[in-house]
């Protein structure tokens, strides 16, 4: 791989960095130049294992050949075409083909470019869906707290992270949110789903007693939250949220964007819980991160409902410019096609015993307060700073970036979520620099 000169004059004032301490990140850059396999390469020339699969979505590991060669070839047969009154097969092929890996019944498939507009636009379908089935006084969301579903308005507004709603006063009106599910005094130290917490889905109960159901359109959770700390729901709850959904008509929305495409060593998080909500959605390792894109999964109760009307007329008024982009269709289906032939969205199941076990084996190490894990996802607690947040697991993360790997942080949790190519090997290879990491960081 060519390894880029970056030149002297590299001036970083104009990139303002997303989620990033902009000024300290300037004062200390951490830059990368290539990538392969599991591997970065820093601008210093140094190697870097990624624990982090990118931002959680090169699930079949850096610069895949078949990736990059099905993208060039789309890039000189059909660089774009609009996806608004106009098609090109290899959207409805991609689509067919992502029909065939959902999860019971998800098969009608509308195109995003990332996390954040697929939740925008499952909670529009949600919406136009209970009007369309003759319910419009059911507008009310409800998302759960320490949620996060990207960074529209639709989304910061059903998630549960004060940081992501404190400076943008304006929320969608009514939404509210059930209580999150991370309880450290009854379950530090899961391996799995927690066992304690089912009852945290009554919360919804509570919310259709004080608001009624007839004004409540959908609920939106992650099977397991990524970005808020890896937070797993408890054994039971996905399932008595789908029984609460059901009795009252509230459809279920699962977001998916960091548990698809084989995190946990399912296909997608519904398969490892065994249920099904009515729409799903999607972004990150559907292409393996390399071109933008998203995907909704909608069921056929969803989807049916709106194709009503008279035939000429647009059924959902919703879409983007980019909405199933020829590139990136073709960078999703050679990505489905690595997944399938290397037995990737099962992958983490086998490795799962290796990764839990490996992972558990630092509960003793300084300030760690609880490890969580599932799949190929690991978080790891450590205690707060008195005064700072945050800090402790900062420090772990530019120790670990100094000494070959990447990991990723949300407060003082620490997450790990490798490509699902990993070997046994390079996941103590990744243990052994975090554990270095963390007994020199005070
Ligand atoms: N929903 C969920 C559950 C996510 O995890 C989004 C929506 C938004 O996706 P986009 O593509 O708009 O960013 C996400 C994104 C991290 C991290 O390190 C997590 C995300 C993004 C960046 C970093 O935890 N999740």
């Amino acid at each position: 791989m060519t390894v880029h000169q970056i030149p002297n004059t590299l001036q970083l004032d104009s990139f303002w960095m997303p989620f990033t301490a902009n000024r300290q990140f300037k004062a200390a850059p951490r830059l990368l130049v290539s990538a392969e396999g599991m591997h970065y390469t820093t601008v210093d020339g140094r190697k870097v294992i990624d624990g982090s699969a990118g931002l959680w979505c090169v699930n079949a590991g850096h610069a895949r050949p078949q990736i990059a060669a099905a993208v060039e070839q789309q890039l000189m047969t059909l660089d774009y075409a609009p996806s608004f009154q106009m098609g090109h097969p290899i959207a409805f092929d991609f689509a067919e083909k992502l029909a065939a890996i959902a999860p019971d019944g998800l098969d009608r498939i509308f195109f995003t470019n990332s996390g954040s507009e697929s939740v925008d636009t499952a909670l529009k379908i949600a919406l136009a869906y209970q009007r369309a089935a003759g319910q419009p006084t059911r507008t009310r969301l409800i998302g759960r707290e320490r949620g996060y579903h990207g960074v529209g308005f639709g989304g910061i507004s059903v998630g549960g992270i004060v940081n992501n709603r404190r400076a943008f006063a304006t929320h969608l009106p009514g939404v509210d949110h059930i209580r999150h599910t991370h309880d450290l005094a009854r379950n530090a130290f899961s391996r799995g789903q927690p066992a304690s917490g089912v009852e945290l889905a009554d919360d919804l109960e509570r919310l259709v007693a004080l608001h009624g159901a007839e004004t409540i359109a959908a609920v939106i959770v992650e099977p397991v939250a990524g970005s808020t700390g890896v937070l797993v729901a408890p054994q039971g709850y996905l399932k008595r949220l789908r029984d609460i959904c059901d009795k009252h008509g509230i459809l279920l929305i699962f977001d998916e964007v960091i548990t698809g495409f084989g995190r946990l060593g399912t296909p997608f998080a519904a398969n490892y819980f065994g249920v099904t909500p009515d729409i799903m959605t999607t972004a990150k390792g559907i292409t393996n991160g390399v071109i933008p894109m998203g995907a909704v999964f909608a069921s056929r109760k969803v989807h049916d409902a709106l194709m009503t009307g008279p035939g000429n007329q647009i059924e959902l008024f919703h879409g983007y410019t980019y909405s199933a982009h020829p590139v990136a269709c073709a960078a999703g289906l050679a990505t489905l096609g690595i997944y399938q032939s290397e037995g990737l969205l099962t992958r983490g199941a086998t490795l799962a015993p290796h990764w839990q076990e490996t992972m558990h084996g630092l509960r003793d190490l300084p300030h760690v307060i609880d490890i969580r894990t599932i799949g190929l996802v690991a978080g790891i607690e450590l205690s707060s700073r008195p005064d700072a947040a945050g800090a402790r697991a900062y420090d772990v993360m530019v120790d670990c970036f100094n000494n070959g790997l990447m990991i990723r942080i949300t407060g003082d949790t620490i997450a790990l979520s490798p490509p699902l190519i990993v070997s046994e090997a390079q996941i103590d290879e990744m243990t052994a620099i975090l554990t270095a990491a963390i007994k020199r960081v005070a």
